[in-house]
């Protein structure tokens, strides 16, 4: 463990009384609402904290050295970034007691927020993904051409994460003006740094990266004030990232249950010498900048604005829950007209579905200057399916982004443009390796509404599934992993008009759309496709009988599916209608479904209600596949409708396999005809 100057050496170079007075006030803030909640926390009114008592430097000093119009995304220790930024207390303790004023209406807890109006990006628990956010917020002032830095922190353990090394590597790579704050306390939760990283500092890792660093004292909080001031300064002339590794030392227990057996009891003595805040004060006594009495003045005016702001948020009565408002703030409301279904004017084209896709693309960068695209080969190269080919020429490098193999930061900075009010959409080179960024996916893009009222405006194109022989991690159907969390909208085409239309309303939408596209649909299927500019709802399924035939003909079998199996049971219907079954008539409404999520669970009631028979068919794996919801949908809803058994048919329970042969039997298409035999058999 690294060690810091006792007593702290002060060096207020030029700055004035002011401002060293104000930097005072405002580092005791942060340690007298501690203080109070340390004492609440014992009276059993809060009921978690996380202190950053010994900290408050790094915290306050980094704050006021940054404008307020530039972003901060603070971790569970920078109450100081809170209070520098003049949130209200009423506010803040509103949202430490999930009151409904609070930030996040009682759905997250402490810290975990964000706000527009202070800049300030709380974190989500998982600690890492903060900083792929940061690089987002910076590409998107950047490409503004706006002066501006972003600072996000971490911690000694929160570094170990492969998230602290995909976005300072991105950083480096897009020379991102971003200044990555590591304060470097010694521990992650009981975990000393030797058990954490073998490099012996911080800065010696920036070399790796090809960046710039240094390291100060974290409890010195002119030297923080200082430093992050001029490299500040430094950035918004010369983009680019800096790592600022702050040595500094936690006084308490992780959070106040985990207690402190853990550390070495000499450590807190220590440290107790270094204390941030009463060597500061030692120093503006003996400089005759600070006076007994303004002590008294400064803590009687906190002590006073917090008591108000606890009477405020503990005198607010206790959330009522409301069902509807929680489903309603999942996703953010489409803007007027955003959700219009756009009808084509101009005459078709035929395209394949990898033109449609492309055609698509490009309208949307035309319509949108804001949308930026990132992916890995997606610029000179134009993609590994070449749907980006020629966009560098007409775009530009700036919005056509190759990407390092990133894919957690590369999504975490999707919606950090989107909080810097840009759109993002960002291609998985193969649906399979989205698993790299589950969490930005799943925990920080989807639920960024919801918990704080910030649409993530972001796409994230998945070329998916099986057919070509390509093994386990580049054939796999992986919607249903996305179909079960809450605040994704899922699409997933099965025609080139579709997803034109489709994609256009993607990037109309400002919530975060998964897009998938079935690989060996790209070049195989041929269709008419408006030219021009349309879109087509989201959460639409459309309905058609290939092989019904005649006025007064009748379905009667409901086939919900999509992507690929939208075509394996045309082929069905028809070799059965050809083979006319006798004595058995295949008349089928196939529901494509075109979008997962939302579910149209209006129309495929309305088709089973009509048919009352239902099979369900899906590339994916057969077991937890979107069938089994839909399936069970079906029966709760349409049940006295029935005259068989809801069926599924998917894939096998098995990894996709590389064999032709193998591939063939794994795929659900020769079971899928047999399954509607035996239903219309029933
Ligand atoms: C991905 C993930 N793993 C584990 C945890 C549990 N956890 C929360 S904070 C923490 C320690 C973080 O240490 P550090 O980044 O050094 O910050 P400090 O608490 O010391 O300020 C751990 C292990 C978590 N929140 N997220």
């Amino acid at each position: 463990m690294i060690t810091v100057d006792s007593p702290i050496k002060f060096n207020k170079k030029s700055l004035p009384d002011e401002t060293l007075l104000a930097i005072y006030k405002e580092l005791i803030k942060p340690r007298m609402i501690e203080e109070k909640m340390l004492i609440l926390l014992r009276q059993g009114k809060i009921t978690k904290w996380f202190s950053g008592i010994g900290q408050e430097a790094s915290s306050v000093g980094a704050a006021l050295a940054l404008s307020p119009d530039e972003f901060i995304l603070p971790m569970h220790r920078n109450l100081g970034t809170f209070t520098v930024r003049g949130i209200p207390l009423a506010k803040l303790f509103a949202q430490f007691q999930g009151k409904k004023s609070g930030f996040t209406k009682g759905r997250d807890r402490s810290f975990h927020f964000g706000t527009q109006e202070y800049k300030i990006v709380g974190m989500i628990s998982h600690l890492g993904p903060q900083m792929g956010v940061a690089d987002g917020i910076a590409l998107g002032h950047l490409l503004k051409r706006e002066k501006k830095v972003t600072l996000v922190y971490t911690g000694d353990g929160g570094s170990s994460e492969g998230d602290f090394h995909e976005s300072v590597n991105v950083a480096a790579v897009w020379d991102l003006p971003v200044i990555f704050a590591i304060e470097n306390n010694g521990y992650g939760l009981s975990t000393p740094s030797s058990e954490q990283f073998r490099c012996k500092q911080f800065i010696d890792k920036a070399i790796g990266y090809g960046i710039e660093a240094h390291q100060i004292d974290g409890n010195n909080v002119l030297e923080v004030y200082n430093t992050v001031k001029i490299l500040a300064e430094s950035i918004r002339k010369n983009p680019r990232p800096i790592l600022l590794e702050c040595i500094t030392f936690r006084m308490r227990g992780h959070e106040e249950a985990s207690g402190t057996k853990y550390v070495d009891p000499k450590l807190f003595e220590e440290w107790g010498k270094k204390d941030p805040i009463s060597n500061y004060e030692k120093f503006l006594l003996e400089e005759n900048i600070l006076t007994e009495q303004i002590i008294t003045e400064y803590k009687d005016e906190i002590k006073k604005e917090m008591e108000e702001g606890i009477e405020i948020a503990f005198g607010e009565r206790n959330i009522v829950a409301d069902t509807e408002e929680e489903y309603k703030d999942v996703f953010a409301p489409t803007l007027k007209g955003e959700g219009d279904h756009l009808l084509p004017l101009g005459l078709g084209k035929s395209m394949r579905l990898i033109d449609a896709i492309s055609d698509g693309l490009r309208l949307a960068m035309r319509k949108h200057p804001n949308l930026v695209l990132m992916g890995q080969d997606i610029a000179e190269y134009g993609g590994v399916f070449k749907i980006t080919d020629g966009f560098v020429k007409e775009f530009g490098k700036d919005r056509v982004r190759n990407t390092p193999l990133c894919e957690s930061a590369i999504l975490g900075a999707g919606l950090g443009l989107s909080i810097n009010g840009m759109k993002a959409m960002v291609e998985m080179q193969f649906a399979d390796f989205v698993s790299e960024g589950m969490t930005q996916i799943c925990n920080n893009i989807a639920k960024a509404h919801w918990r704080w009222g910030q649409a993530a405006d972001v796409v994230v194109r998945m070329p998916t599934g099986a057919g070509a022989a390509a093994g386990p991690f580049h054939s796999q159907s992986n919607e249903a992993w996305f179909f079960h969390i809450p605040g994704l909208k899922i699409v997933y085409p099965a025609f080139p008009a579709d997803a034109k239309g489709l994609l256009l309303a993607a990037f109309e939408d400002p919530n975060p759309v998964m897009f998938f596209e079935h690989k060996s649909l790209y070049r195989s299927i041929t269709q008419d496709v408006p030219e021009d500019y349309y879109t087509i709802p989201i959460g639409k399924a459309k309905v058609f009988s290939p092989a019904l035939k005649g006025e007064n003909a009748t379905a009667d079998v409901s086939i919900i599916t999509y992507g690929m199996g939208v075509h394996w049971a045309i082929d069905v219907v028809k070799k059965l209608e050809q083979q006319a079954v006798s004595p058995f008539r295949v008349g089928a409404e196939i529901i494509d479904l075109r979008s997962l999520a939302p579910l149209d669970t209006e129309t495929i009631f309305e088709s089973v209600k009509k048919t009352g028979k239902a099979i369900i068919l899906h590339e994916d794996t057969l077991t937890g596949g979107i069938g089994g919801e839909i399936s069970a949908l079906i029966t709760e809803n349409c049940f006295d409708h029935l005259d068989a058994p809801v069926m599924r048919e998917g894939s096998l329970d098995t990894p996709v396999p590389f064999t032709e042969t193998l591939e063939a039997n794994f795929l659900p298409k020769q079971r899928f005809e047999k399954k509607l035999i035996e239903l219309l058999k029933y």
